[in-house]
């Protein structure tokens, strides 16, 4: 089955040619000023094929960033070697999403040459933030859980743990975001259009994979029962790999490999000699859509059809390559599991767990059972959602004819899990049905979460609320079944891209008070807390932030053409927009706020910025709604001379991983607003807190942890409970009688549903309203009076900079506990089982 992998094995020769280079005096990769300007000179000339004449800016890029990659290939090379010859337990993160953004600048400041290859270009009369500009973002994810994903790569290779990220090329990811008189106009993003320079392609590796067809049932050798897989439709995956560089001397360079669908030649040739060359070409068409784009939606799932061929094919891919890689240092697929810890970000990799079933048993000819322990400890599994709209549940038609085989082993892991379940004194009937693999009814569904859960040895949360929430709500009968299973891990964030690399002002005044050791080892920054307390460093601390702000604002205008005032409060809510995450609340509360201002006069708040920014899922129609009243309340806000220079609102347009490094450093005040219970962590709280802004939160996800770590008097704290939403939804939520009662309430919605931000369109808006007076679950609006009241705390508080520097610090000084290094190594030792290895 497998494509001849054409490794040889090299002469003694080659070796020792080899050999001597690794030890000449290395003149092509050195990193001293010298050599990177001859490297850039070089790959200009014999990479481009430019010279200073025809170079545009890209070629330059090209030509700086192939001189850093010759940097990475040796050290990625000594770290495969080293995981080869440790014969390294490894850990594989599976992942439909790794929401990446740009990659030079990490590799600059991971290697050590940032500071060098400034200096060398500066030299040549070229400006390094410049350059670094014209690279696209890969953004192949939506949200959290794709950036996450690339947080945890950044964070395992610096701590030099033997790891791979697998997942999909796509050639379009997440949409760039355009607005049209205030409306989401989505464009395809072409990041491949250039080319990309940190991918190396490897055809020699090409995965077959099969999708459809039917099976077989025959008798074996001794007459026993067996089933292959027939017929269908083949495609081959070819892995692209991207090196990733941990962070300082000893950390490993680690692999992504990003799996492409290409048409597989058999296929095309058979149609060629039949003599229809169109329908040939048809078919390459058909295989190549796979890994074309990326769905643009999170946390609202459609049963598409191309989505379980994304799913299934990169799944069928990696495992094979993850095989492959085991079976050439050991023969016995038995020890499987002290070898390999395989994680799953989320349900849309756990189509995995059928495929490793399908492949012990069908092709390797293992007994079911022994299969079963190997998948079971081999698996891990994080949930990101509580929410029961992004629960992955496929037709069982569907997955029957897309996956036939793996339907059948579905339903076989059903059988046997729920015998085993039954029986006196066992799990009573109810919690059977909620267990099952297969959600009876019409359609009949696949639950991937269960399937996860029962293939998984480890489940986790991803905040201690969220964990809490896994084990006695949607997880509950099977956390009373297996309550070892159930685990949380925090998530965190990188120090090294969201404050390194995008707060440099800050790292430096950080390494010049505490030393360069932070930047590993986040705990570090405890010993900030002391320089609170000085009022020198306050005002440092104070400059930075102004210049991070003069530096976003700069943007802003030179996008838009709105002016910021860099001495207002920068009021940030940043993250996708979804109805739980309550974007209305905020742009509600600037609508009483500017009511009030019109209202009174001697209403004089601290001026305040809002600044919003998130993509909604094209399909999602609230969400763009929710964009066109911010884009609305921003029109005539802005162009109303009663309320200048005390009022600003802004929708930064297409919020994606570059501009999140210019926005979290800028920022004064972090909104983490979701109804609680709904939002799993945030990362966002994160990224702001570690750069120094005040959070105005709720109890949900992560931020509770948040207001822990960096102290109650240092969190601004509004709303209700998770216990307090559920006892309001038991009592049952009237929101008409908040508007009967609250005046403020009421001139706030008439505003908006009475067309005052919408004069050409007066219903508008009307949808957004009705829908919060009617069956709200995020219950906007029994939250709306705290929050006023919350943020009036806010103004008074900026009022008093110096006091407002002391908390803005200790958020810095106290998060370091949101360090992915911190979250890494307990997936590490509690779930993977796997060590550093120190490369050499
Ligand atoms: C599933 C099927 C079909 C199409 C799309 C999807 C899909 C894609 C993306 C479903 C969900 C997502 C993304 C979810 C996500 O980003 N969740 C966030 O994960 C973060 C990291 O753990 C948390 O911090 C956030 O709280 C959580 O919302």
């Amino acid at each position: 089955m497998a494509a001849p992998r054409k490794s040889t094995t090299g002469s003694r020769a080659e070796a020792q040619a080899l050999e001597r280079s690794r030890d000449l005096p290395n003149t092509r990769t050195a990193p001293d000023v010298e050599s990177l300007k001859r490297a850039f000179a070089e790959h200009l000339q014999y990479s481009q094929g430019k010279d200073e004449h025809s170079a545009t800016s890209l070629d330059r890029y090209f030509a700086a960033a192939y001189a850093v990659r010759d940097r990475l290939m040796r050290r990625w090379l000594q770290t495969q070697q080293a995981w080869y010859r440790e014969d390294a337990k490894r850990v594989y993160y599976l992942s439909l999403e790794f929401l990446m953004g740009r990659l030079m600048e990490n590799n600059l400041i991971n290697l050590g040459l940032r500071d060098n290859l400034k200096a060398a270009l500066a030299d040549l009369g070229i400006d390094l933030a410049d350059l670094l500009e014209q690279e696209p973002d890969a953004g192949l994810g939506n949200g959290g859980l794709g950036r996450l994903a690339a947080c945890f790569l950044d964070s395992m290779a610096t701590l030099s743990l033997p790891a791979h990220g697998y997942g999909i090329r796509y050639e379009f990811g997440i949409f760039d975001q355009e607005l049209r008189s205030g409306y989401q106009v989505e464009r395809p993003e072409g990041w491949l259009r250039f080319g990309c320079a940190w991918e190396v392609p490897r055809p020699e590796y090409v995965v077959p994979v099969r999708l459809y067809g039917r099976t077989e049932h025959y008798r074996g050798e001794g007459g026993a029962l067996r089933v292959r897989w027939v017929d269908g439709r083949r495609v081959h995956g070819m892995p692209y790999d991207v090196p990733i560089a941990g962070y300082g001397p000893g950390a490993a360079v680690n692999t992504l490999r990003l799996w492409r669908s290409r048409a597989s030649q058999e296929l095309d040739l058979a149609d060629f000699n039949a003599g229809d060359y169109l329908r040939a070409v048809e078919e390459k068409d058909v295989s190549e859509n796979i890994t074309k784009v990326l769905y643009p939606n999170d946390l609202t799932v459609m049963g598409k059809e191309l989505r379980l061929q994304q799913q299934y094919f990169f799944v069928a891919c990696s495992i094979h390559d993850i095989l492959l890689r085991h079976l050439k240092t050991h023969d016995d697929l038995r020890r499987l599991p002290d070898r390999v810890a395989i994680q799953l970000n989320d349900t849309h990799p756990s189509i995995a767990i059928a495929e490793l079933m399908r492949v012990l048993v069908d092709l390797h000819d293992l007994p079911w059972d022994e299969a079963w322990e190997i998948c079971r400890a081999v698996f891990g599994y994080t949930n990101h959602t509580l929410l029961p709209e992004a629960l992955e549940r496929w037709s069982v038609d569907l997955f029957g004819r897309v996956l036939p085989r793996h339907l059948e082993i579905v339903y076989e892991l059903n059988r046997r899990f729920l015998d085993a379940c039954r029986g006196p004194g066992k799990v009573p009937e109810e919690a059977i049905a909620r267990m099952s693999l297969i959600e009876e009814g019409s359609p009949k569904q696949v639950r991937m979460a269960n399937l996860a859960v029962v293939g998984s040895h480890s489940v986790n949360g991803v905040a201690a609320l969220h964990t809490e929430l896994l084990r006695t709500e949607l997880f509950r009968d099977f956390a009373a079944l297996w309550p070892g299973k159930f685990n949380n891990k925090t998530n965190g964030v990188t120090p090294r891209r969201w404050v390194l690399a995008a707060n440099p002002e800050l790292a430096r005044t950080l390494t010049e008070v505490l030393g360069p050791g932070w930047v590993t080892d986040a705990g570090e920054l405890r010993r900030l807390e002391p320089l609170a307390e000085d009022a020198g460093f306050r005002r440092l601390f104070r400059q930075v932030k102004r210049q991070n702000k003069a530096r976003l604002a700069e943007i802003v205008r030179a996008d838009g053409g709105l002016e910021l005032d860099v001495d207002s409060i920068f009021d940030v809510q940043v993250k996708r927009i979804h109805e739980y995450k309550r974007q209305t609340l905020a742009i509600l509360r600037v609508v009483a706020e500017y009511l009030r201002m019109k209202g009174d006069p001697t209403y004089r708040p601290p001026p305040r910025s809002y600044l919003f920014g998130g993509k909604a899922a094209p399909g999602y129609a609230m969400a763009k709604a929710i964009i066109k009243l911010v884009n609305s309340v921003a029109d005539v806000v802005n162009h109303d001379p009663d309320v200048r220079g005390r009022i600003a609102v802004c929708f930064l347009r297409n919020f994606r991983v570059s501009l999140a490094e210019r926005i979290y450093p800028a920022a004064d005040l972090s909104e983490q607003i979701s109804t609680a219970g709904t939002e799993a962590s945030g990362t966002g709280n994160m990224k702001f807190a570690l750069n120094g802004a005040l959070t105005v939160g709720t109890l949900d996800g992560a931020n509770v942890e948040l207001r822990e770590a960096v102290g109650a008097e240092n969190f601004f704290l509004f709303g209700l409970t998770v216990e307090g939403v559920q006892a309001l939804r038991r009592r049952g939520y009237a929101p008409r009688e908040i508007e009967r009662t609250d005046a403020t309430v009421r001139a706030v919605l008439e505003a908006v549903a009475g067309g005052r931000f919408s004069p050409e369109e007066p219903g508008l808006f009307r949808p957004i309203v009705d829908s919060l007076l009617g069956n709200d679950p995020y219950l906007v609006l029994a939250d709306f009076a705290d929050y006023l009241a919350c943020q009036d705390r806010v103004s008074r508080a900026w009022a008093e900079p110096e006091a407002w520097t002391r908390m803005a610090i200790l958020n810095t000084a106290r998060s370091g506990r949101f360090s992915s290094d911190r979250t890494i190594r307990e997936y590490a030792d509690e779930i993977w089982q796997v060590r550093s290895t120190a490369i050499d």
